[in-house]
C-alpha cells in the first residue's frame, strides 16, 4: 500500500496552496474528480484525506476509489459539488472553510452595488477615455445610502452584508427559513414578498439542490423597474435566464454579479448588457483570505489524520 495519505485535487490550487499541503504531508494530485480513475490503485488504496478546490462534482462513485478515505477537506465555504450525503454513508467526514472568508464577500457585495449604482465602470471609462475633457460630466448615477435592501439568506456572509448595509443607512429587510434576532430589521417569509419591498435584492444563500432556482422569475418581476439584483452566491440560486430576459428588457434596472450558472463560460446575453458589473467569481479572492482559507483546510487534514476532531465539520 502507498504512504502517500493525501490525494489534492483541483486545478484551482495555485502553487503555493499546492506546496503547502504537499510539505505537510506526503501526496500526489489530480486536476479534478473525473481524472480520480485513472490513478494507480496502490496509491487510491492508501489515499486517506482529499483536499479539494473547484466546482466540478464529486460523487459517491469517485469517494468508493478510495477504500481507506476518511475526509474530504473542502476549500471554500461553499460545498455544493461535494455529495455530503453520499460522503456521509460511506463515514466519510466533509470539511469547508467558513468565516474566514465573509468580510471579503460581503465587501464585494456592497462593492458591486455601489458600483453598479453609481456607474462606476462608465465612470472610469469616461476618464480613461479622454471624454470627461471633450464632453464634460456624464449623466447623474443613483443614491445607495438610505436606499431599501433585500438580504436572501441571513446566514454568516448575508449578516456581514447586512451589518454593513446598516452602516449605510439602508434599511434592511431579509428572507430566511425563520426570522433571526435582527436589530430591527424586517423578515419576510417568502422572496416574492421581500422582492416586492425592495430595491436592491442581495442574494446570499447556500448553494446546491435546495436553493436552485430560489430566486424565482415571479421574484425578479416584483423587483420592478427600480430593482437590481446581486449575487455573490452561487449561480444557481437565481432563475438565470429570468434574470437575462428582466435586464434586456429592462424590466429591472441592473445587476451586480459575481457568480454565474455556468463559470467561467457565462451566458454570452451578460456581456452585451450596459447594466451590469460583472465580476469572476472573486469575493474570496484576496491574498489574506485565500491564505487563511487554505490553513483551515490544511487545520482539517491534519486534524484527521493526527487522530483528533475535524475542526469546521459540515456532516
Ligand atoms: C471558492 C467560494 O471556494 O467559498 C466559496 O464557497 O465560492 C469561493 O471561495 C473559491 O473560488 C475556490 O474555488
Amino acid at each position: 500500500m502507498s504512504e502517500t495519505p493525501l490525494l489534492i485535487c483541483g486545478d484551482a490550487f495555485n502553487p503555493e496552496e499546492r506546496d503547502r499541503l504537499s510539505s505537510a504531508w506526503p501526496s500526489a494530485f489530480v486536476s479534478g474528480p473525473a481524472g480520480m480513475a485513472d490513478l494507480d490503485l496502490g496509491l487510491r488504496s492508501g489515499i486517506k484525506a482529499i483536499a479539494f478546490k473547484g466546482h466540478k462534482p464529486f460523487g459517491g462513485d469517485e469517494m468508493d476509489l478510495f477504500p481507506r478515505l476518511g475526509v474530504i477537506a473542502n476549500y471554500g465555504v461553499g460545498y455544493d459539488a461535494i455529495d455530503v450525503a453520499a460522503a456521509s454513508t460511506r463515514s466519510i467526514g466533509v470539511t469547508n472553510t467558513p468565516d474566514v472568508l465573509s468580510d471579503d464577500v460581503a465587501d464585494l457585495a456592497v462593492a458591486l452595488m455601489v458600483a453598479q449604482a453609481r456607474t462606476m465602470i462608465r465612470g472610469h471609462a469616461h476618464v480613461a477615455s479622454g471624454r470627461w475633457a471633450q464632453e464634460g460630466e456624464m449623466p447623474l448615477s443613483r443614491k445607495v445610502s438610505g436606499s431599501t435592501v433585500g438580504i436572501v439568506g441571513l446566514g454568516r456572509i448575508g449578516r456581514e452584508i447586512a451589518d454593513r448595509l446598516a452602516a449605510f443607512k439602508c434599511e434592511i429587510h431579509y428572507n430566511s427559513r425563520s426570522e433571526k434576532e435582527t436589530p430591527g430589521w424586517t423578515w419576510h417569509g417568502d422572496v416574492v414578498s421581500l422582492a416586492t419591498a425592495v430595491d436592491f435584492l442581495v442574494i446570499a444563500l447556500v448553494g446546491g439542490p435546495a436553493t436552485k432556482g430560489y430566486v424565482t422569475r415571479e421574484a425578479i418581476q416584483a423587483l420592478g423597474p427600480r430593482g437590481v439584483v446581486i449575487n455573490i452566491s452561487r449561480g444557481s440560486t437565481i432563475d438565470e435566464g429570468a434574470l437575462l430576459d428582466a435586464l434586456e428588457s429592462g424590466a429591472i434596472a441592473g445587476a451586480g454579479l459575481d457568480v454565474y450558472e455556468n463559470e467561467p463560460n457565462i451566458d454570452p446575453r451578460f456581456l452585451k448588457l450596459a447594466n451590469v458589473v460583472l465580476q469572476p467569481h472573486q469575493g474570496s479572492g484576496t491574498v489574506e483570505t485565500r491564505r487563511a482559507m487554505a490553513e483551515l483546510q490544511l487545520a482539517n487534514i491534519s486534524a484527521f489524520l493526527e487522530g483528533k476532531p475535524l475542526v469546521t465539520p459540515v456532516n
